[in-house]
């Protein structure tokens, strides 16, 4: 649910990077979705990612203007008790593909800077460690609709 504007500025930088003379086969995100819970309650983002080069691709973090603190989490079970931690990297050998799935990897996306509902399109940046950032959209979804 982010303005034109946004959308106008990621147009640029996407070409402006485009236009760089060596660039690595970009990584490809399908699935994108983001559960939403009632209230400021915090969102969890899902995605496969694809690393469609021949380099490892290390995935870092991400950040959205929709909220103002986004962590990649990983959900664990200990001792019947479900946790998650926050994770610094993701790594994602050539040609392979990685799973950000309920139970396991999510974004946490945090502190809500506007109000969404389900169906609204939200602009995400990934950050990667040796590759240009890239822009993603999430569909938001109920939780549990995945
Ligand atoms: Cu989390």
């Amino acid at each position: 649910m982010l303005n034109m504007r946004t959308k106008a500025v990621w147009g640029l930088l996407a070409l402006a990077l485009s236009a760089g003379s060596v660039q690595a086969a970009e990584p490809e995100v399908t699935d994108a979705r983001l559960s939403l819970l009632p209230g400021d309650s915090p969102g969890a983002g899902y995605f496969n990612i694809t690393n469609t080069s021949d380099e490892p691709l290390t995935l870092v973090g991400a950040e959205s203007a929709a909220f103002h603190m986004t962590e990649m989490h990983v959900s664990t079970t200990e001792n019947d008790m479900a946790r998650m931690e926050s994770v610094e990297k993701v790594d994602v050998a050539p040609g392979e593909s990685f799973a950000f799935a309920p139970k396991g990897y999510h974004l946490m996306f945090m502190h809500r800077a506007e109000p969404l509902e389900q169906g609204d399109e939200v602009d995400v940046l990934l950050h990667f460690e040796n590759q240009p950032e890239l822009p993603v959209t999430f569909t938001v979804v109920a939780p549990g609709s995945m």
